[in-house]
């Protein structure tokens, strides 16, 4: 089994290994210290951690340039120590009061400033951890109702935006990870092409990529497997959130193929064949444990996740490639449905 995964890194962020709350009720786990999470990551399996910005200095905010380096720099050696890299660090634009109006895109000058602020700390932040990697998840970038926005002039904000971090350090590489809605009604950048397409008009559009999760994609009504494809066709996947999702509802981080098998299986797919991983790109699992999973089981839906994407890579490895392509030139595609869901269901 260990001579699958050689070719594929794994990750996680510390806010994978949560306590259950959810928006109607209170957590059903105890929460776990960060050294603790931070303890289990090796033994998982896994081989780098994703922060957020103020995962790697809480209360950024009201941290001056100097003790943020400080703790950027302790937390960098906690993870020298440990063996494990950052994967990527992502400002978290959805929490300050600064940001209840949209962040990059907010109506008010000044919280466009501060959303650009945060994110160049991120950036530093980063460079303390060694890593090149920013993601943003736009969280707050959309509407609640269309007419209180110009989404022309959004997109050009979104572009300014990013301009800035792409000036504040020409090493740093911007993936931007588009999801439809959630926590806004509409948000702006939905897709995988949407992402690309920003990433264009930039000042520096090779150090603009994006990262694809597959709930976002579902809940955007496309297949995963697809978008992964199309980014990869453009060089632009730089990382990836694999997890699940049972149709168009609140965002459910479920563990990859939970849901959804083929869909996964043709996500692995995808990935094989563009080779994802061959310049260090991670997998990530955006994942959650079940709100009613016992604290013993806090950590299954991780390992559970890792464990699904390598016995799909060995079905994906396993597949008969050629007589797939035989039914497919004899347009029999009755059949190939039928190869593939045996092959799944294993003889
Ligand atoms: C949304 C994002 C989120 C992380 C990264 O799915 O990936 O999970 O906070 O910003
Ligand atoms: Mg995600």
């Amino acid at each position: 089994m260990t001579t699958l995964s050689h070719s594929y890194k794994f990750c996680f962020g510390p806010w994978n290994i949560s306590e259950g709350a959810d928006p109607y009720g209170p957590p059903t786990r105890p929460a776990q210290s960060f050294d603790w999470k931070l303890a289990q990551l090796k033994q998982l399996g896994f081989d780098a951690m994703m922060f957020h910005d103020d995962d790697a200095v809480p209360d950024i905010d009201n941290k001056s340039p100097q003790q943020m380096v400080k703790e950027a720099k302790e937390l960098g050696k906690k993870l020298a120590d440990a063996g494990i890299a950052a994967e990527m660090v992502a400002p978290r634009l959805w929490f300050s009061p600064m940001t209840i109006d949209g962040a990059y895109t907010s109506n008010d000058p000044k919280a466009r400033q501060y959303a650009i602020e945060r994110s160049l700390k991120c950036i530093d932040i980063a460079q303390v951890l060694k890593t090149k990697l920013i993601v943003l998840w736009l969280a707050r970038e959309g509407t609640y109702l269309r007419e209180s926005k110009n989404g022309r002039r959004s997109t050009e904000y979104l572009v300014a935006a990013i301009d800035k971090m792409l000036a504040h350090d020409k090493k740093v590489r911007i993936a931007i990870e588009p999801k439809p809605n959630e926590p806004m009604d509409v948000a702006y950048i939905p897709t995988i092409g949407h992402a690309i397409a920003l990433g264009y008009q930039t000042r520096d559009p090779k150090r603009v990529g994006a990262l694809i999760e597959s709930a976002h994609a579902i809940l955007a009504g496309l297949d995963p497997a697809d978008e992964i494809d199309f980014a990869m066709s453009f060089g632009k996947l730089w990382s990836l959130h694999l997890n699940d999702q049972n149709g168009l509802k609140f965002d459910q981080d479920k563990p990859f193929g939970s849901n959804n098998l083929r869909l996964a299986f043709n996500q692995v797919r995808a990935l094989e064949r563009s080779r994802y991983g061959a310049h260090g790109e991670y997998v990530a699992f955006d994942v959650h444990p079940f709100r009613a999973t016992k604290e013993a089981h806090t950590l299954d839906h991780l390992a559970n996740s890792r464990r699904t994407f390598l016995r799909l890579l060995e079905k994906a490895r396993a597949f008969d490639d050629a007589a797939a392509q035989k039914l497919v030139a004899d347009r029999n595609y009755q059949a190939l449905d039928q190869m593939v869901l045996e092959h799944l269901m294993g003889k």
